[in-house]
């Protein structure tokens, strides 16, 4: 069995390459669940949603998240509620936007969880019904909260306060400064898929954010000291190549967190549970400074383009866990 640990569009895209490569059924994704949000009642799970999306060829390529030939009238047609609502009324916010059909997976989504399923159970049945093959799990059926800290001095005119994960990514579009990020309910949640990471001939970090993609999962009990104890089946590909982050605040966040926005600054934050990272070619001239971190440095093209240079990638992770 294959792991990967998974936030939303890289991770998508890299499991897209990777079902190229070896047989769906033996790949397990553990899914980030920090971004989920509850809005109109709605259960919402981004990151599920944007890996089951791409995997079934019906994400709108150009957003990297939704559905493609997407119409948004009930979005529309919110805003005459959000016009009257009362000040301190949060109905019928238009900040976050649902397409007419990606309501329906949030529609199932939220009236299974209200008989009784869990959000595993959940997961496999939207997945079935997309017809993927792989098995998607949310990294716990428990509520996890990724939550963001604006700086003291954020721009966004509430300085130090303390947002949810959409707020900070969708209204104020990743850009205000972060002071903190943290998990809320990641000590008590129970993790899922532990035996998984614990068995699997191969564990691999999707190019995802590392501080609030995978950290969330990592965040939770008992994953981390699997990863550091079977450190030489893991193996990482860096979402930062350039210095940057090819989608996502990654590269920003990082520096406001302390960390160096380079390969060399995910190899010091995924050192302690991975031996090998695979960088992209841009980046070949730090290879050795990742080494010194401890860990094995393979250099490729990591900027998945085509589902070709991503079956690529995969094979290229994988064989490094072998
Ligand atoms: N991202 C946006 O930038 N704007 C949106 O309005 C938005 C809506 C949305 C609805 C459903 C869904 O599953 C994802 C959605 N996303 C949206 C993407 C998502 O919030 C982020 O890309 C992830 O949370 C970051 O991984």
């Amino acid at each position: 069995m294959i792991a990967v640990l998974a936030g939303g569009v890289g991770a998508a895209r890299f499991l897209r390459g990777l079902m190229l490569e070896v047989e769906p059924q033996r790949i397990t994704s553990l899914v980030n669940t920090g971004d989920d949000t509850v809005l109109h009642g709605l259960y919402i799970s981004p990151d599920l949603d944007t890996v089951t999306y791409t995997l079934a060829g019906a994400i709108d390529p150009e957003r990297g998240w939704g559905l493609e030939n997407e119409s948004w009238t009930a979005m529309g047609a919110l805003s005459r509620y959000a016009s009257i609502r009362p000040l301190n009324s949060h109905a019928a916010p238009t900040w976050f936007n649902l397409g007419d059909k990606d309501l329906a997976t949030h529609f199932y989504r939220t009236a299974r969880l209200g008989e009784g399923a869990t959000l595993s159970q959940v997961t496999g049945e939207i997945s079935e019904a997309w017809g993927l093959d792989l098995n998607l799990v949310p990294m716990t059926n428990d509520s996890v909260q990724t939550t963001i800290k604006l700086a003291e001095d954020c721009a966004a005119g509430s300085a130090g306060a303390e947002i949810s994960f959409q707020e900070y990514f969708v209204k104020h579009r990743h850009n205000v400064a972060v002071s903190a990020v943290t998990f809320v309910g990641s000590k008590t949640a129970k993790p899922n898929g532990l035996d998984l990471l614990a068995s699997a001939d191969s564990i691999l970090i999707a190019p995802s954010n590392p501080l609030v993609s995978i950290a969330p999962i990592r965040s939770l009990a008992g994953v981390d000291d699997i990863l550091s104890a079977r450190r030489n089946s893991v193996c990482a590909i860096s979402p930062i190549v350039n210095g940057a982050a090819l989608k996502g605040p990654a590269d920003r966040l990082m520096s406001e967190l302390g960390h160096e926005s380079s390969v060399v600054g995910v190899a010091k934050i995924y050192a302690p549970i991975c031996g090998t990272l695979v960088i992209d070619n841009a980046d070949a001239h730090l290879a050795s400074a990742v080494e010194a971190q401890g860990m094995r440095c393979i250099v490729t093209d990591t900027v998945m383009k085509s589902p070709k240079v991503s079956a690529a990638l995969a094979r290229t992770a994988l064989e490094a866990t072998r």
